[in-house]
């Protein structure tokens, strides 16, 4: 009897645990099987095929970046380590516990009297970006904290209060655009330090009140961005999961229409809005809710079928979790220019754009760490770069080696697992259109022999490619094979299958 309750609860765990109304950013999902009324659902169809959009699809890389005031702190106070303390770098202001400084939060509100970034260079940074490949560029306008890097109208704390004065946001657009990357503004929703603001739904008149001139500024800034910075391509929102903003889905649902009517072609993530039943990202019939999901932040999908088919981005730190700059990366595991590369790849080999993020210190310098991996990757995309690039998903049985992904009659293998034979075998469904028919190397060109091969496992869907590798090819990065695809050739001889 024990046995059997442990067993149905267990079995019960595990159904919640996968459940997709459960998985709040991640993991698969599935359609509901019952329709609900939805009036407040998607604005936008599931699949837009606009410019904008299908340049959105083939950026495959972009750089994030966050800045702010949590920047001059670097996850630390006076020598003393904000680890254990805060939630990560850009989250310092809620430092608490034994190790927070004294009156840490009224340290941290002032900080912005110290903000004067001396070697701050937009053009710097794009061109960095430039070099390693991204094609769009997410800044940080606005974090939790509230501080506004644009000299906004509507709160005095804002980048004009500070000792810098100059309006960083219009310096990033110009110079990133002038680079030919296309610019995201992030933007967090809540505030931690508006006195209008509210965690909770607002229930009393004068919660209400505030709530709603709290939505009013929210609407203000965002039309004040779009006026001010006309080149942006889209928002990236943050900070969406409170009951209060959740409750303001008709408000919601107006200013999306709104932004999108006022800047043709704007892209949006799953983040912004939810529907009038709490549901965020999907609504509750699972239509996507905006251009593309925007829920793998520092994950990755393991399968591709969790996608249905939708566009996404994957934002990724190189520390574990610290966006803002953190002065000290030793004792904790950082990413490497290989993991981060196996990201990318993944990322586009499943129709995903990579964001890798950057958190400058306080006086505008990019850590010497992110310096170096941006030159790394950058390095590895020039001679790689047609298979990043405005490529897409390969129908073909994944690779134990590395990541397919395809253009048009263009196959390309990206191995990250160097196979101990010298084979690189590629397993193609036996009723796949078209079949690899050469093979060459993209780092020299070089022709490889390719060969069917027969491996003889039962009842097998798949049709074997060797790709043989030169000999002395011993790369110490990951390599491309680019083929590409022909209609196969007649059929094999008909084997005898023993009948035993
Ligand atoms: O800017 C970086 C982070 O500071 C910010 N997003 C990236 C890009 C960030 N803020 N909070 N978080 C990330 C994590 C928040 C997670 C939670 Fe929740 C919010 C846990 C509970 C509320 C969202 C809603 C996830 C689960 C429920």
């Amino acid at each position: 009897m024990k046995n059997i309750l442990k067993f149905v609860l267990v079995t019960v765990a595990s159904i919640v645990a996968i459940n997709p109304a459960n998985a709040q950013w991640t993991g698969p999902k599935s359609k509901p099987t019952k329709e609900v009324e939805v009036k407040y659902g998607p604005l936008t169809p599931p699949h837009r095929t606009d410019a904008d959009m299908e340049a959105f699809r083939s950026y495959g890389l972009g750089q994030f970046i966050h800045w702010g005031i949590y920047s001059i702190a670097g996850n630390e106070w006076n020598g003393i380590s904000a680890r254990g303390g805060a939630a990560a770098s850009e989250w310092i202001r809620s430092w608490s516990g034994p190790t927070a400084p004294k009156d840490w939060t009224k340290t941290y509100d002032n900080l912005y009297k110290q903000f004067n970034p001396k070697n701050f260079d937009a053009k710097r940074w794009a061109k960095q970006a430039k070099d390693m490949g991204a094609k769009y560029v997410i800044f940080t306008t606005k974090h939790h904290d509230g501080f506004a890097l644009w000299p906004t109208k509507y709160s005095d704390y804002n980048v004009s209060a500070s000792p810098y004065k100059k309006d960083i946001v219009k310096q990033i657009v110009d110079a990133y655009t002038a680079e030919g990357i296309d610019v995201y503004l992030y933007f967090s929703i809540l505030e931690w330090n508006n006195p209008n603001y509210m965690g909770k739904a607002p229930k009393t008149d004068e919660e209400k009140e505030k709530f709603s001139k709290f939505l009013t500024y929210t609407r203000n800034q965002l039309l004040e961005q779009l006026d001010n910075y006309p080149k942006i391509k889209g928002f990236w929102f943050d900070g969406t999961w409170d009951a209060s903003w959740k409750s303001a889905y008709e408000f919601t649902y107006n200013l999306e229409k709104e932004l999108r009517e006022k800047h043709p072609g704007l892209i949006i993530g799953s983040r912004f809005r939810n529907d009038e039943h709490g549901s965020r990202h999907f609504d509750s019939n699972g239509n996507i809710l905006g251009d593309y999901e925007q829920g793998w932040e520092r994950k990755l999908p393991a399968e591709f079928e969790w996608l249905n088919g939708n566009d996404w981005d994957a934002v990724m730190t190189i520390p574990p979790n610290g966006w803002g700059y953190m002065k000290d990366w030793s004792g904790i595991y950082t990413k490497t220019t290989d993991d981060l590369l196996d990201m990318l790849m993944r990322s586009v080999s499943m129709n995903g754009n990579f964001v890798l993020n950057f958190g400058p210190d306080g006086n505008g310098n990019m850590h010497p760490e992110e310096d170096k991996i941006a030159k790394e990757i950058g390095e590895w995309i020039k001679i790689n770069a047609e298979a990043v690039y405005g490529v897409r998903h390969a129908a073909l049985t994944p690779s134990k080696l590395g990541y397919f992904t395809q253009k048009d009659d263009n196959l390309y293998l990206t191995v990250f697992n160097q196979p101990i034979n010298g084979i690189v075998r590629i397993a193609v469904p036996k009723n796949a259109k078209l079949v690899p028919g050469t093979a060459a190397l993209l780092v020299n060109s070089k022709n490889l022999g390719l060969k069917q091969a027969d491996i003889g496992l039962d009842l097998d869907k798949n049709t074997y490619y060797d790709v043989v590798l030169p000999k002395d090819f011993r790369p110490n990065k990951a390599f491309v094979i680019k083929m590409k695809l022909v209609v196969p050739k007649a059929k094999a001889a008909k084997l005898m299958d023993a009948k035993m």
